[in-house]
C-alpha cells in the first residue's frame, strides 16, 4: 500500500477538495510534480477531465512524463462535477419515481397522488456526495496511475510549448488543449434572471425547491433527461421545442414509443416553439416565460427554467493564444492524430466537437499521448452506440428501420412487442426492472427492435427502451462493425431473463433460410 510524506487517503482527499472548493485562494495550488525527475514534459494537459486525464494516464502508462494543470481542485472534469453523474443520478430518480407512481397505493408503494417530492434533496445529496468520486479520481491518479498534476490553478497558455499556472512556468515537447465545453447560452430577454439554471447552475446554486410548474427549453438529451427528473418528482412540466424532441434516436417507432411514455407520464411537449422572452417579478425571479408556437403565443406562468440548448467548445483561450483553426461551431479542427492546426498542439474530448460523449472524450486523450509518444495513430469516432433517458433508458445502434429500407431492399425486422392487433398491450420485453410493468402495466414494459439485412443476414440496426440493455449495446455494436449475422447472433448464450431478447429472437428466425419480420 502507498504511504509517505504526500500520500493522501482517499478520505483525506476528500477533505482537501471541499476546502478547496469553499475556499479556492486560502487552499491555493494543490501541486503534484516530482522534484528528482529531469525529464522535460512529454506533454502538458490542459484540463485534466476525461480526455486530459485518460490521455495523460495512457502516455504515463507508456513510460511518457506528462502534467496535468487543471483550474478545479480534482481530476475527472465535468463529468463527476455536473454532467453525466448528476444526470445519472436524476435519470435513476427518474425511473425509481415512474415506478412509484405507477404503484403508488398498491403491493407495498405508498400513496403518491398530489405529492410532490423535492428536487433540491436529491441536488444537496448529489452536493454532498460528488466529493467522493473526486476524491477517488486523484488518488488513483496519483498513486495508482502516478500522473503528475497542478491542481486548483488555472492554466495559461505562453506559446505552443509552455504554459503559465501559479505563477511557475511549465514546458512541454506538446500542447494538448483538454478544456472541455460548457453550456450554451439562452439567448432571449431574461435569461440571467433567478430561477433560470442549466445543468451546471441546478447543482451549484440551486437554493431552494422549485414551484409546481418547470418550464425546459431544449429537445436534446439533457434537456429530456432533466425534464423526465422534474416530471417524475410530480410537477408539471412544460418542454418547448425548436425542432422535434428526441430527434437523435435513429427509429422512428422507438422514438414514437419514448414520447408516447413521456406524455403519458404528463409531460407537455410543444414543437416549434422559440422562446422570446423571460419574463421576471420585482424581485429578480423568473416568474413567467412566452414563447411562439406553431398554435400562436404562449405563456406559462413559472418560478423555474432549465434551458439545455447544447454545449460551446471552451476554445477562445487556444484562439487567443495560439490562433488554432476552429470549426462553425467554435470546436478546435483536428485531424485524425488529433492534431490542431497549431504544430505540436493537439486538442481532444469536448473541445473538438461533437459527439461530446465520454468514450471520445477518453480514447482522443489516449490517441494523442500515442501520437505525441510517436505511434502512428489514426481516430475519428464512427458507429458508435449511443443512449439517453427518459423515465427509461434508451439505446441504439445502427440504423433506424426507415433508413434501413431506403438503404438495404431486403429488410427484415425482429420486434417486442410484435406487430399484432393487441398493439403494446403484451408484457414482453420484460426483464430486470420492468417486471412490474410486464404483469400489470403492459404496455409500460419496454420496447425493442432488431433490424437486419436479409440478404447478408447480418445486424444493421438495433434499438431497446426499458432497463439494464446499455451495457449489451456497447459489445454489440463491436459485433455489429466485424459484420454480425443473425445465425452467429442466434449462437451466443443468452443470460435469461435478459432484457433485449436479441439472442433468442435471433435463434429463433436464424434457421429460416429467407429470412422474413417478426
Ligand atoms: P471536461 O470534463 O469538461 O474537462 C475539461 C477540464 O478543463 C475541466 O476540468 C476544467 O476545469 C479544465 N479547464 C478548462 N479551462 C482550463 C484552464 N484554462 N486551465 C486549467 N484547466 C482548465 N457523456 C457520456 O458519455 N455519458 C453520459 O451519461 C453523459 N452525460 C452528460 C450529462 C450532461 C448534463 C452533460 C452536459 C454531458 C454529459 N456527457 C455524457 C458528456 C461528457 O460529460 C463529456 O463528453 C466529457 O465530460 C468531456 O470530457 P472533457 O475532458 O473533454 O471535458
Ligand atoms: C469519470 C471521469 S466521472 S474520468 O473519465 O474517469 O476522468
Amino acid at each position: 500500500m502507498p504511504t509517505g510524506p504526500s500520500f493522501l487517503s482517499i478520505s483525506q482527499w476528500g477533505e482537501l477538495i471541499e476546502e478547496a472548493l469553499a475556499h479556492p485562494q486560502a487552499v491555493g495550488p494543490i501541486r503534484n510534480i516530482r522534484d528528482d525527475d529531469a525529464r522535460v514534459f512529454d506533454a502538458i494537459f490542459i484540463g485534466g477531465g476525461a480526455a486530459g486525464r485518460f490521455g495523460a494516464a495512457y502516455m504515463r502508462a507508456m513510460g511518457g512524463r506528462p502534467l496535468i494543470v487543471d483550474c478545479w481542485p480534482f481530476l475527472g472534469g465535468s463529468c463527476p462535477h455536473n454532467a453525466c453523474v448528476p444526470h445519472h443520478l436524476f435519470s435513476d430518480c427518474a425511473a425509481e419515481l415512474m415506478l412509484a407512481r405507477t404503484f403508488a397505493g398498491e403491493l407495498w408503494f405508498p400513496e403518491l397522488k398530489g405529492k410532490i417530492t423535492s428536487i433540491k434533496e436529491v441536488v444537496d445529496l448529489f452536493r454532498k456526495g460528488r466529493t467522493g468520486p473526486h476524491a477517488v479520481m486523484n488518488y488513483q491518479s496519483k498513486e495508482q496511475l502516478d500522473i503528475e498534476f497542478l491542481l486548483n490553478a488555472p492554466a495559461r497558455i505562453v506559446d505552443a510549448k509552455t504554459v503559465e499556472a501559479a505563477g511557475e512556468i511549465f514546458s512541454a515537447r506538446a500542447l494538448v488543449l483538454a478544456c472541455g465545453a460548457e453550456a450554451a447560452p439562452l439567448d432571449a430577454p431574461g435569461a440571467h434572471l433567478a430561477g433560470v439554471h442549466t445543468y451546471e447552475s441546478i447543482v451549484e446554486t440551486l437554493g431552494r425547491d422549485p414551484g409546481p410548474t418547470i418550464v425546459v427549453i431544449g429537445g436534446g438529451k439533457t434537456a429530456i433527461e432533466y425534464g423526465c427528473f422534474f416530471n417524475a418528482t410530480g410537477r408539471r412540466v412544460v418542454m418547448l421545442v425548436r425542432h422535434r424532441p428526441l430527434e437523435l434516436i435513429p427509429d422512428a417507432e422507438t422514438r414514437a414509443y419514448g414520447l408516447d411514455r413521456m406524455r403519458e407520464q404528463g409531460i407537455e411537449i410543444i414543437e416549434g416553439a422559440t422562446v422570446v422572452e423571460i419574463a421576471g417579478d420585482a424581485s429578480g425571479r423568473v416568474a413567467g416565460v412566452i414563447a411562439e408556437t406553431a398554435a400562436g403565443r404562449l405563456e406559462v406562468a413559472t418560478d423555474f427554467v432549465f434551458h439545455a440548448l447544447g454545449e460551446r467548445p471552451r476554445s477562445h483561450m487556444a484562439v487567443e493564444a495560439l490562433g488554432v483553426d476552429l470549426d462553425a461551431k467554435g470546436a478546435v479542427i483536428v485531424d485524425d492524430s488529433l492534431r490542431t492546426s497549431v504544430p505540436g498542439v493537439y486538442a481532444v474530448g469536448d473541445l473538438i466537437g461533437a459527439p461530446m460523449e465520454m468514450f471520445k472524450a477518453r480514447k482522443s486523450g489516449a490517441y494523442a499521448a500515442r501520437a505525441i509518444m510517436g505511434e502512428t495513430v489514426s481516430y475519428r469516432p464512427s458507429d458508435w452506440p449511443d443512449f439517453l433517458h427518459t423515465h427509461y433508458e434508451v439505446s441504439w445502434l445502427g440504423l433506424g428501420e426507415d433508413a434501413a429500407r431506403a438503404r438495404y431492399r431486403n429488410v427484415v425486422v425482429l420486434k417486442l412487442p410484435p406487430d399484432t392487433p393487441d398493439g403494446l398491450n403484451v408484457g414482453l420485453p420484460a426483464g430486470d426492472r420492468t417486471m412490474l410493468y410486464a404483469m400489470a402495466r403492459p404496455h409500460m414494459s419496454g420496447f425493442q427492435k432488431l433490424i437486419l439485412d436479409g440478404d447478408t443476414r447480418r445486424v444493421i440496426g438495433a434499438h431497446h427502451i426499458g432497463y439494464g440493455a446499455k451495457d449489451a449495446f456497447q459489445y454489440l455494436n463491436a459485433l455489429v462493425k466485424r459484420g454480425l449475422t443473425i445465425d452467429e447472433l442466434g449462437d451466443l448464450d443468452e443470460l435469461f431473463l435478459n432484457p433485449t431478447y436479441f439472442i433468442q429472437l435471433a435463434r429463433l428466425r436464424a434457421g429460416q433460410t429467407s429470412l422474413t419480420s417478426m
